[in-house]
């Protein structure tokens, strides 16, 4: 029985099914940790959305942590939820009205909230069950710690050496850079430097990332870092690399909704060659494989 952290779905629900069915048939006890982000870009976020609140139990077989697309409507879905629209009032809204629920987001999350004639009450179950969600998860496995968080931990999350604000305690401030900060591809996560933080946010299909086209679109590894984004909502906007990922904690081993051959993708010519170019002038040291292959020693302690 292993335990799957997966990387941002964004709405894509299909995708979703696809691979949690692909790996369910070669571990059917397998357990799901999702690094938040569910919602928003794909065309299916509320479908993700309802899978979450029927599935999600703090230490259930699927658990999650929020991300900033979850923690950036809180306030906005309390709003939502004291208005007392019922799906009558929603039938009879003027266009003016629905159109100013739905400018609420850049997403268009309260536009399919009107669309779709979800109730205040509806709404106050979805604030509800975001609320609920913590921050971050610990995991100790085979000897190992693991942190899973959206984005990042700062230093000032701690309360002590080596020991973490708890969820419930932690301030308004930390919990807006949980699930926003985002580090350079390399840096490690020196807040605990004995503990692997898992996290997404930031996909691996971004322009930081192209000086590593031997990881790009794949899950990348720095230091006691494993970010598990590999952007599959951007599949919708044409990046070939577009992946859904997860890894499995107890051996690191990584797993992908599609198997594509890394060559067929490098051979696409993603990369111009002034960026070719950019990369042997780097010369860069780093080597997310090798960040890989270090942190697998820590299972043979
Ligand atoms: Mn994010």
């Amino acid at each position: 029985m292993g335990t799957y952290v997966v990387g941002d779905i964004h709405g894509c629900f299909e995708e979703w099914i696809s691979f949690r069915d692909k790996i369910l048939d070669i571990d059917d006890s397998a357990e799901f940790i999702f690094v938040g982000d569910l919602i928003d870009r794909g065309n299916d976020s509320l479908k993700m959305l309802d899978f979450a609140m029927k599935n999600v139990r703090s230490h259930g077989q699927y658990q999650m942590v929020i991300g900033n697309h979850e923690y950036s409507k809180l306030r906005d879905l309390k709003v939502y939820s004291l208005r007392n629209f019922t799906k009558e009032s929603i039938e009879n809204m003027d266009e003016d009205s629905k159109l100013m629920v739905s400018l609420l987001d850049r997403y268009g999350f309260f536009g399919s909230l009107i669309h779709e004639k979800i109730t205040s009450d509806k709404a106050k179950e979805i604030y509800d069950f975001w609320m609920s969600l913590s921050y971050y998860i610990e995991k100790k496995i085979n000897g190992v710690n693991f942190i899973i968080a959206h984005a990042f931990i700062n230093s000032y999350c701690l309360q002590g050496p080596g020991v973490l604000i708890p969820n419930e305690y932690l301030d308004d401030g930390m919990k807006h850079d949980i699930v926003w900060e985002r580090v350079e591809p390399e840096k490690g996560f020196f807040t605990l430097k004995d503990t692997i933080l898992i996290h997404g946010h930031t996909p691996t299909l971004a322009d930081s990332f192209k000086q590593y086209p031997e990881r790009y679109g794949k899950i990348f590894f720095a230091e006691n870092r494993i970010n598990v984004d590999c952007g599959i909502v951007f599949k919708h906007a044409g990046f070939k690399e577009a992946n859904l990922a997860a890894i499995r904690l107890e051996d690191l081993e990584e797993f992908y909704l599609y198997d594509t051959p890394r060559d067929e993708i490098l051979d696409e010519a993603k990369f111009s060659s002034d960026e070719c170019k950019n990369n042997m002038m780097n010369e860069t040291e780093f080597s997310s494989d090798e960040c890989k292959n270090n942190m697998m020693k820590l299972f043979a302690r």
